[in-house]
């Protein structure tokens, strides 16, 4: 690593200080006195039995196999599947959720809900073959129907019939097509358990049914209910940093990933009830701010500013300026009660499944979603008096965010009809190269953001369509690569269109299980026509530069078991066996069409992701590229 300033590791553009910094180790500093074991980061550790902990090295007699004689492509292959599982069962178990709201509210049962988009439900019933007029009942319908995907145990999940005709058949062929998710996980976890599966491309065939079960199941619900039940993002400009915390105002940070309570924490912090509880308190205000995913779901939909993304949740305690922190599941630092107690903030679990020690249990449940929401604003507003001092780092920038699938249609097809046609006939005709996602968290390892918007700054400039989600979007953010202005930096094709449409060259399409919205977006350019006849045609590709969730594995895996070519930066889980590594950066192409491959390099990585959009490009004879 170079020589790096305090911003530059920790990704704020000011950070608080010294003494705050001193109070308690943060993430950066724990990173620094961890050494990552290489077997465990190789994926040659195996602890699926009491025999072991078996670490085994590839190709060195007498430790290239674990006690029960399993090689390290199989202890390696079965260790990518968990990671597969794992993820696809936190993004999976976020879609059931919010299904289980989606129909608790179609039936009346969720004080506080309702059904926004109706538009969506009815283009969702139609794709799911289900007819009426009624909304309830055709919401209650929608609803049963993706509910039973969690658990059908025979035939495909719903949503798979979304995909491109030439894909399905591929996934049929290939045997990975998904029956149910919990059923998918469930196989995954047994045959990774000691004694079952040993073949490593037989374990990767099912991490690749897992994925899709993800990607194209428990993802793709969570999405478009939710999309349905708060509203489909339309583009909004909000801010972003720590800079957006009030010195004036009570702070409320919700954290996490699930939006189903703060959607009503943002529509309570506007009641005068609690207004005027505040100013009792003597603040000017109540000011919500996100963290993670949460914060890109609120943001999307009502343009709350985003304090940070993961590296930044403990740092936004640190300002002593929180008065509260909500947290629910994923990416939620354990250490964050031990953050602050070193300030006032109070720290609320709010997910019966997600209980931190040393923090403040309230459950949200369907039944008390409203009363919760006005409970924790209120505990945020009376722990305002408590404050100490505060140091909020100065400045925030501007973003634009609330891509969905939809609005790039509308916003592409021009005033008066939603297509697809003239982004592909951008980028048939090289005004546009391809489109890269650019998705994923970011990591202690490497410098906060810096992979991303390096990575994103050099495919932009060359003609490169990128679409962002999840902590990767608001490193974007905080480079001021979300505005339209960003097009400037732009090569001259990308640039022209961006200009004409008013958009940023980056596209902020949302949280990590919005991810799903980009197979729907790549999907679109290949019904459009002139693209291809699958995912695997299309110049498209993907990349997760600064990963470190399981939940990148698994979004990574069902782009490759799509079609699309995936990236990681800051290293790669299976690097402990080389056979395992070549056959998902090699022989995995000739089953899924896409593959995978590692490069920590921002400007190696994206030459690789331009050289494969050419490379389709090419096989589809498009035009050259007009570059600036
Ligand atoms: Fe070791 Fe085999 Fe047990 Fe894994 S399953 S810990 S390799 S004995
Ligand atoms: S929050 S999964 S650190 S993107 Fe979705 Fe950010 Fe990665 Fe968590």
């Amino acid at each position: 690593m170079t020589a790096q300033s305090e911003s530059d590791r920790t990704g704020v553009t000011e950070v608080t200080s010294v003494t705050q910094m001193e109070c308690t180790p943060t993430v950066f500093e724990r990173a620094q006195a961890h050494k990552p074991c290489p077997f465990g980061s190789g994926g040659t550790c195996c602890r699926a039995c009491f025999m072991g902990p078996c670490r085994v090295v590839e190709g060195r007699k007498g430790r290239d196999v674990g006690v029960c004689g399993a090689s390290a492509a199989s202890i390696a292959a079965k260790n990518f599947s968990r990671m597969t599982a794992a993820g696809t069962s936190a993004h999976s178990d976020h879609g059931r959720e919010v299904t289980q709201l989606f129909l608790a509210t179609a039936r009346g049962e969720a004080p506080g809900y309702e059904i926004r988009d109706e538009r969506k439900l009815r283009m969702l019933a139609r794709i799911l073959g289900i007819e009426g007029n009624d909304t309830t009942d055709l919401a209650i319908k929608v609803g049963e129907q993706l509910l039973a995907d969690f658990g059908r145990q025979e035939g495909e999940i719903s949503f798979i019939r979304r995909a491109p005709v030439k894909r399905q058949e591929k996934w049929r062929q290939w045997g990975v097509t998904p029956r149910g998710v919990d059923r998918e996980v469930v196989e995954m976890m047994h045959r990774t358990s000691v004694g079952v599966d040993q073949d490593h491309k037989n374990l990767i065939l099912q991490a690749s049914r897992t994925a899709l079960a993800d990607g194209w199941g428990g993802s793709m619900i969570a999405t478009e209910l939710q999309d349905i039940l708060f509203g489909t993002p339309i583009p909004l400009r909000a801010k972003v940093n720590l800079g957006v915390l009030r010195e004036d105002q009570v702070n409320l940070v919700i954290h996490g990933h699930e939006p189903a309570l703060p959607e009503l924490i943002v529509q309570a912090a506007r009641d005068e009830e609690l207004l005027a509880l505040a100013r009792a308190n003597g603040a000017t205000g109540i000011n919500i701010a996100g963290i993670c995913c949460t914060a890109t779901e609120i943001l999307m939909r009502h343009g709350i500013p985003v304090a940070g993304s993961f590296l930044q949740q403990e740092l936004a305690i640190m300002t002593g300026a929180v008065d509260l922190m909500a947290v629910d599941v994923q990416c939620v630092m354990p250490s964050l009660p031990t953050v602050a107690q070193c300030f006032h903030t109070e720290i609320i679990t709010t997910s019966e499944k997600a209980k931190i020690p040393g923090a403040t249990h309230m459950v949200f449940h369907h039944e008390n979603a409203p009363e919760l929401a006005k409970q924790v604003i209120r505990r945020a507003i009376e722990n305002f008096t408590n404050r100490g001092p505060v140091d909020i780092p100065k400045g925030t920038i501007d973003l634009i965010a609330g891509f969905s699938h939809e609005t790039i249609n509308y916003m592409l097809g021009g005033q008066f009809r939603s297509s697809y046609r003239p982004l592909n006939d951008a980028v048939t005709d090289g005004r546009i190269r391809g489109v890269v996602g650019v998705v994923g968290c970011n990591n202690p390892k490497i410098n906060s953001g810096y992979v991303h918007t390096t990575l994103m700054r050099e495919l932009i400039a060359h003609d490169v369509l990128v679409l962002t989600t999840g902590c990767a979007a608001t490193a974007a953010a905080k480079d001021e690569l979300l505005v339209p202005e960003a097009a400037e930096i732009a090569g001259s094709g990308l640039r022209e269109i961006c200009q004409a449409v008013g958009i940023p060259p980056i596209l902020h399409m949302g949280s990590c299980v919005d991810n799903s919205r980009i197979l729907i977006a790549a999907t679109q350019m290949v019904l459009e026509g002139g693209l291809g006849d699958d995912l695997s045609e299309v110049p498209v590709a993907g990349a997760a530069p600064e990963w470190m969730s399981e939940k990148a594995v698994s979004i990574g895996q069902y782009f490759v078991a799509s079609g699309v070519l995936v990236g990681f930066g800051v290293g790669f889980p299976t690097m402990g066996s080389e056979v395992v590594t070549d056959y998902l950066f090699e022989g995995i192409e000739e089953h899924a069409g896409g593959k995978w491959f590692c490069e920590p390099d921002p400007l190696e990585m994206a030459r690789i992701l331009i050289e494969q959009l050419d490379k389709k490009r090419a096989a589809l004879k498009l035009k050259e590229v007009m570059y600036a």
